[in-house]
């Protein structure tokens, strides 16, 4: 009994620590439930918008609009919880969370305030098919090597990391973890990482470094070649394994060691930690040498049993998968001459499936990685490694087909990419098929280039996001009032002008003022561009659909605050004063950051 009075103070004293000098998250918690002003002691769940959805857009259609936010009357869900959590998580309490936050994404573009106020044990949520729960696994599955290659990683980022799998492995098929630390240049994030290992008894996980900064590439080449498990499992630095994650994988090599398997990616959201389950989708790639997600050929999943099974993928986004330890080493492991970062998931892709093995998809297995939006460390020479390490899969691996790539990299004449006799000796010794065999066989849905798509070929965007849809769900619509005014957000441009500010103007039914609220809780003015925090203030955007930075969390009514779950800040304004523009704030100033909803 005391153990439980102990756990729940405790769970008290953590959670005054979140919220402290925060008076209003104190008082008004749980605040992103709608609380109607007429039925105040009423709770409304956010999740529960459904109710507002239905027919909704053809109530936009027709003109005619949603005119109320309606109550429901349904506890929160775990879903709310979670929600609620993660945005208390993010709170910026003062100037010191604001300093972190700010350095954290200039250092791991991702923020760092909630990954660290998150702990290094939470749970995620189970985001695999429910038959994947009556999958049975035989006994005696081959142990594994879990090789994680860091450089400049976020500390608890990297121990969430290294505890999710710790905690959701089993010990008997876990041999190791292996952290390499790849030459890292933060100040004693090695010797930390050593004593919190050490300090918690964790011999199963390994710090190794190797003597100069080798790349992504061949820092997970020096681990593997010091793994003693029997398959290697390789996971980027951050990451949080789901339930059962393992076993799927490897009883998958046991059965054929010729199989390299990787995980469904979940998403964990940079701005928010949000967890949330990926589409099942394959690789693939342009001739950009870009790798893309794709939609699975029709048919793959027909029936209730396609959901649990091998996938198979032309290609893999390269952090996570499991590979047949000999079969690693026997195919020829990495090319050892690719530099930092890109390439190599195209180059170990072609390989297998020309050389005789495959790759697939195992939908029970899933991991969460935290997509960012830019990578925030570039190569030590300050040189293009995804475009020298692409020449050498083009010069290697892709015969005449090659030619598509060149033309679309103009860029790629005058590099020199290295000596690749050894890889083309490795080629000829595996007798490998050609590439005109695996674009028949494995990916005869990859179109060859066209003069059109030619023109297309500017700038890639550097993302890789298993993609979103596109339909936008409307749940309510109003101008957003300064309480106590007469002053409404408007944008300071015209509605479709990207980037523009936003300011505070006379109330006036314009659609310039006119906000519509998706059930992703976007704020999108006149049904065109989405309201998006910056640094300091908040823009106008192209909505990504990605929550973030445009999600905003509010109580609905009258007199509400409205909080930004990437910016862990409220919308406000410096002065109440027409063409006053609107900020980012701190959300304890309620004669400038407190609004009215008027529908
Ligand atoms: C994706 C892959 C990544 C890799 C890359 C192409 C996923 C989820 N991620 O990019 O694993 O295949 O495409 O090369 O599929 N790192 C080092 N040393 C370095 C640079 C990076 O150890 O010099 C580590 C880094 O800390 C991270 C991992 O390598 O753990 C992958 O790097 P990333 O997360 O920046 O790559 P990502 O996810 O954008
Ligand atoms: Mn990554």
């Amino acid at each position: 009994f005391t153990w439980i009075i102990s756990l729940y103070l405790y769970f008290q004293l953590t959670k005054n620590d979140i919220v402290a000098n925060d008076t209003r998250v104190q008082t008004e918690q749980p605040w992103h439930k709608y609380n109607s002003i007429n039925e105040p002691s009423q709770k409304y769940s956010s999740k529960d918008k459904s109710y507002l959805k239905k027919g909704s857009s053809n109530f936009l259609n027709s003109g005619k609009l949603i005119k109320k936010l309606q109550p429901v009357l349904a506890p929160p869900s775990h879903k709310d919880k979670v929600e609620e959590e993660l945005m208390n998580l993010g709170i910026v309490r003062n100037s010191k969370d604001q300093e972190i936050r700010d350095e954290g994404y200039k250092t791991h573009a991702y923020n760092v305030l909630v990954s660290t106020r998150l702990g290094y044990n939470r749970s995620v949520p189970d985001t695999r098919n429910k038959l994947c729960k009556d999958v049975t696994y035989a006994k005696g599955l081959p142990s594994a090597s879990v090789i994680i290659c860091f450089y400049n990683e976020h500390m608890p980022t990297l121990l969430r990391t290294i505890h999710s799998v710790l905690d959701r492995t089993p010990k008997h098929l876990l041999e190791e973890i292996l952290l390499i630390d790849d030459q890292s240049d933060i100040p004693n994030l090695h010797e930390d990482i050593d004593d919190y290992l050490k300090k918690n008894n964790m011999s199963k996980v390994k710090l190794l470094k190797p003597e100069t900064r080798e790349g992504l590439i061949r820092a997970r080449l020096f681990g593997a070649r010091r793994a003693q498990g029997k398959v290697l499992v390789f996971l980027d630095s951050h990451v949080e394994v789901n339930v059962a994650w393992i076993e799927p994988l490897l009883s998958r090599i046991a059965e054929k060691s010729s199989t390299v398997v990787m995980p469904i990616i979940d998403i964990i959201n940079a701005d928010t930690f949000a967890y949330t389950s990926s589409p099942l989708v394959r690789g693939g790639f342009n001739w950009g040498l870009h790798f893309k997600w794709e939609n699975l050929p029709k048919g793959t999943l027909d029936k209730n049993e396609d959901f649990v099974k091998p996938i198979k993928s032309p290609t893999m986004a390269g952090g996570l998968f499991a590979i047949d330890k000999k079969y690693f080493i026997d195919m020829g492991e990495y090319d050892a001459g690719m530099n930092i970062w890109g390439g190599e998931n195209l180059e170990i892709s072609f390989r297998i499936w020309m050389c005789g093995g495959s790759l697939e998809l195992i939908p029970c297995s899933r991991v969460g990685h935290v997509f960012r939006h830019r990578r925030p460390y570039g190569s030590p020479d300050g040189k293009d490694t995804m475009l020298h390490n692409s020449l050498r899969v083009a010069y290697v691996w892709m015969d005449d087909y090659k030619q598509y790539f060149l033309n679309q990299r103009s860029d790629a004449k005058n590099i020199d990419y290295g000596d690749i006799s050894s890889r083309l000796q490795l080629r000829k010794e595996l007798k490998c098929h050609d590439f005109d065999w695996y674009l028949k066989n494995v990916y005869p849905e990859l179109a060859l280039p066209t003069d059109d798509e030619e023109h297309l070929k500017k700038k890639m965007p550097d993302k890789f996001q298993p993609w979103h849809s596109r339909k936008r769900n409307y749940v309510a619509q109003y101008q957003i009032r300064l309480a106590n005014t007469s002053l409404c957000v408007q944008s300071s441009k015209d509605t479709k002008t990207k980037g523009s500010s936003l300011i505070l103007g006379v109330c006036a039914k314009n659609k310039r003022q006119m906000w519509y609220e998706t059930d992703k809780n976007e704020l999108v003015l006149a049904q065109l561009l989405c309201l998006q925090a910056g640094k300091s203030s908040p823009i106008l955007y192209k909505c990504h659909e990605m929550g973030g930075n445009q999600e905003w969390k509010h109580k609905g009514g009258k007199q509400t605050p409205i909080y930004n779950m990437a910016a862990g800040t409220c919308l406000g304004v410096s002065k109440k004063a027409v063409n006053a523009t609107l900020t980012m704030k701190l959300c304890n100033d309620p004669e400038l950051s407190n609004w009215d909803l008027v529908v």
